[in-house]
């Protein structure tokens, strides 16, 4: 099928779940086109089926606020004629989703019929979407696509209590390609961060105020008063700055390393013992998937879609929200016993198989089919 994808081309969950889901795509045949602002972070290779489409906004005095969803619902609409696009998939409702119905609007008028899945991410209902300023547009958008679907059964949840919505909600899970993570590569420079004697603990976000980056420099403080550790902070967002003053406050600067924005998180985490996760909410914890992946077992809060990824006991600990003893607690219990940390490790890595991209990506074809052949 020939595919427009509308994503956030940053760092943030959707938008990398959108690129490898694009690039899964391309990789099976279909022709991709990715229509946003930037080319995403983690499309390194443009290749023949794969395409991007920039987003210009012009600047103009009068607008005291550009219009973005204006100029993405043009470039929707022209992209789409040009290659005679077949299917539009938003992610991330606010405000692709609208965009996108506009899009489809227009091309109504000239006889052009395009399906639109939009998929929920988490914060565009959690956090964003539910703002009354917002509500009324993501609900309407929300109702008008063709095919919705949710990363996690709990975000499906929370979105149907939340919003008047009369489209059934799909569960599709985030996902990971494990042919990334061939055993071969074993090259994880672990000394770079740490000495031999020191557990690497990880946290990759973007560092918003709904991460609890606080609660993470805290449980590390207990960890490390307790057995030799650092802390690697992946990431960055308006947290960060209050986190590098915590972390002088407690005297604990010289163990902890703030390495910012980075493509390289397979290699972070392939020298990491374990995961930190302790969000307010999250709706399936991508990071903390990618992380099981890579081997490393997750200490997390027990809200939102978590989890459904992170298993009490088997592959880290949950606790609950802002309980950071319960946490350093945990974390201890795994790092300071090597056989039971290889005991998790094993485990986040075969829990994370269970969400390898090739049982995934045949949902999202199923999907794209159903609604191409109702449009
Ligand atoms: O806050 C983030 O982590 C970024 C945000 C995004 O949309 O880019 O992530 C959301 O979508 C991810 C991919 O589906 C989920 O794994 C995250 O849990 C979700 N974040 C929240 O719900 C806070």
């Amino acid at each position: 099928m020939k595919i427009a994808i509308v994503c956030y081309p940053t760092f943030g969950g959707s938008g990398v779940v959108a690129t490898e889901l694009g690039i899964a795509l391309a990789n099976r045949g279909h022709e991709v086109h990715f229509v946003t602002y930037r080319q995403p972070v983690r499309l390194e290779l443009l290749g023949n089926n794969i395409h991007f489409h920039e987003v210009h906004v012009p600047e103009y005095p009068l607008f005291k606020y550009q219009p973005y969803e204006l100029a993405l619902s043009s470039k929707l609409v022209d992209t789409i004629k040009l290659h005679g696009i077949e299917l539009l998939h938003v992610h991330y409702a606010i405000p692709h989703a609208y965009a996108g119905y506009m899009a489809k609007k227009m091309l109504e008028e000239e006889q052009i019929h395009v399906p639109m899945v939009t998929t929920l991410h988490g914060t565009d209902i959690t956090l964003v979407g539910k703002h009354p300023f917002y509500k009324p547009a993501v609900t309407f958008s929300i109702n008008q696509s063709d095919v919705v679907t949710s990363v996690s059964q709990n975000l499906k949840e929370r979105t149907l209590e939340i919003f008047d919505i009369k489209n059934d909600i799909e569960v599709v899970p985030n996902f990971i390609d494990k042919t990334k993570y061939s055993e071969a590569f074993t090259d994880c420079q672990r000394a770079l961060m740490a000495n031999d004697d020191e557990k690497i603990i990880t946290h990759i976000s973007n560092f918003r105020k709904v991460k609890r980056i606080p609660d993470i420099i805290r449980v590390f403080d207990k960890v490390q008063k307790e057995i030799p550790a650092k802390l690697v902070m992946v990431g960055d967002g308006p947290e960060k700055e209050g986190a590098e003053e915590l972390c002088e406050r407690l005297g604990i600067a010289d163990r902890v390393i703030f390495l910012g924005n980075s493509n390289e998180i397979d290699r972070i985490l392939c020298f990491s013992d374990l995961f930190l996760l302790p969000s307010e909410s999250e709706s399936f914890g991508l990071a903390a998937l990618e992380a099981m992946i890579n081997e490393v077992p997750v200490i997390s809060s027990n809200t939102g879609g978590i989890p459904e990824v992170n298993r009490q006991g088997i592959t880290g600990y949950l606790s609950n929200i802002g309980d950071i003893d319960d946490m350093a607690k945990n974390a201890l219990k795994i790092l300071s016993d090597e056989k039971t940390l290889r005991t998790f490790k094993d485990n986040a890595k075969k829990v994370a198989l269970t969400f390898d991209i090739l049982k995934v990506l045949p949902l999202y074809e199923e999907i794209y089919k159903r609604a191409y052949e109702k449009r």
